[in-house]
């Protein structure tokens, strides 16, 4: 069915020559992505391209996105931060509408990789720099300027309260096996706390984020010219938007330190990596020191832990609504993620106090 779609949608953009192939590409839990390769008009060379048909139930505003995309785009280049590329459509639109989808077209960065799981610290600390450095270049603009792509999206009391409607509307059947996965969501209130002091006492002044600083939204340098790890570009910018700047380093702790898949199902493997952990760290404050608060350099740990928390919030409502969010291979998938992602929240904790001792 996404061959029959794709087609017209590639039409719409002018891609400078045949398109010879288009596979589904990534791992995204939201947005369809694909990869074409395409043959240039007159010439022997090929281009690669990335196509995605966007989530317009997640997304509901998109020029509000794509005025984003521009915003960021634009301003990290006048920092020297490279970007991913946006091919307007045919029209010069940032987005084309096609048989009532909604797609666009980035180009494909070629001769980089992305990675689901950390291959080392090192790799931990250049991604953690880079996201910093997002934020850092970012850190000039007037948040307000930001456009909002998801209302509440950061907000965990919405979350919890977006949890608390899930339940209502559950089959009881549902819920009977879920009394432990239930009772941890019941007890999170306490990590939300620590965030939620700090900015009412004013101590987290709005930032722009970029929201989803999961490892593979970085892109590496496939041979890096002196062999360490190397970030070419930040992607998936879709959710920066106004929050407070510790989240970016509590989701990359979440995902890049974790010692087992998001969605594991075996529960003993999750832990978060002290060596992991340290590393992102190290990278997260070397970008953020010219001009974070005190607040933002000690609110990390707190921060991983809400993030995490949240995350499997998200995961566990999601599940009880019958998975109309996040997209599952597999029937259960989200009350794995959420699983997983509770079993973190207290090895992360755990570990990022022992690194502060
Ligand atoms: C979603 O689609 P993807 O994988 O980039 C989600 C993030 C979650 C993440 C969990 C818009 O991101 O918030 O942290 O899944 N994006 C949105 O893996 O909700
Ligand atoms: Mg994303």
């Amino acid at each position: 069915m996404d061959s029959d779609r794709i087609g017209p949608a590639l039409g719409a953009f002018d891609l400078g020559g045949q398109v010879l192939s288009a596979r589904p590409f990534g791992a995204g839990h939201i947005n369809a992505t694909f990869r074409s390769e395409v043959q240039l008009d007159g010439s022997d060379g090929q281009a690669e391209f990335l196509h995605q048909r966007m989530n317009e139930v997640v997304f509901g505003d998109l020029d509000a996105l794509m005025a984003n995309v521009d915003l960021i785009t634009t301003t990290l280049a006048g920092v020297g931060l490279a970007c991913p590329k946006l091919i307007p459509a045919r029209d010069g639109a940032a987005y084309a509408r096609v048989n009532g989808e909604a797609w666009r077209t980035f180009r494909f960065e070629r001769n980089t990789v992305s990675h689901d799981r950390c291959p080392s610290p090192d790799h931990a600390f250049e991604a953690a720099r880079s996201f910093g450095a997002y934020q850092a270049g970012l850190a000039n603009l007037n948040p307000a300027q930001m456009r909002i792509t998801i209302p509440k999206f950061f907000d965990g009391r919405h979350r919890l309260e977006q949890f608390a409607a899930a339940l209502r509307q559950a089959p009881a059947e549902r819920l009977a096996e879920l009394a432990a996965d239930l009772e941890f969501a019941h007890s999170g209130a306490k990590f939300l706390e620590p965030i939620e002091t700090a900015i009412a006492r004013g101590n987290l002044p709005a930032r722009i984020v970029h929201g989803d600083t999961k490892l593979n939204n970085v892109l590496f340098e496939a041979a890096p010219p002196n062999g360490s790890p190397k970030v070419r570009c930040v992607i998936d910018l879709d959710t920066t938007m106004s929050a407070f700047g510790p989240f970016d380093f509590g989701d990359l702790a979440r995902f890049t330190s974790a010692t087992a898949p998001e969605d594991t199902r075996d529960l003993d493997q999750m832990d978060a990596d002290p060596a992991l952990l340290e590393a992102l760290k190290a990278g997260w404050l070397e970008s953020i020191q010219g001009f974070a608060t005190r607040a933002e350099h000690e609110l990390l740990e707190p921060a991983a832990q809400l993030v995490t928390y949240l995350s499997g919030l998200r995961f566990l409502t999601d599940h009880l609504a019958g998975d109309v969010y996040f997209r599952v291979h597999r029937p259960g998938q989200n009350l794995d993620r959420a699983r997983a992602q509770f079993r973190l929240v207290g090895r992360l904790g755990q570990r990022l106090g022992d690194l502060r001792s």
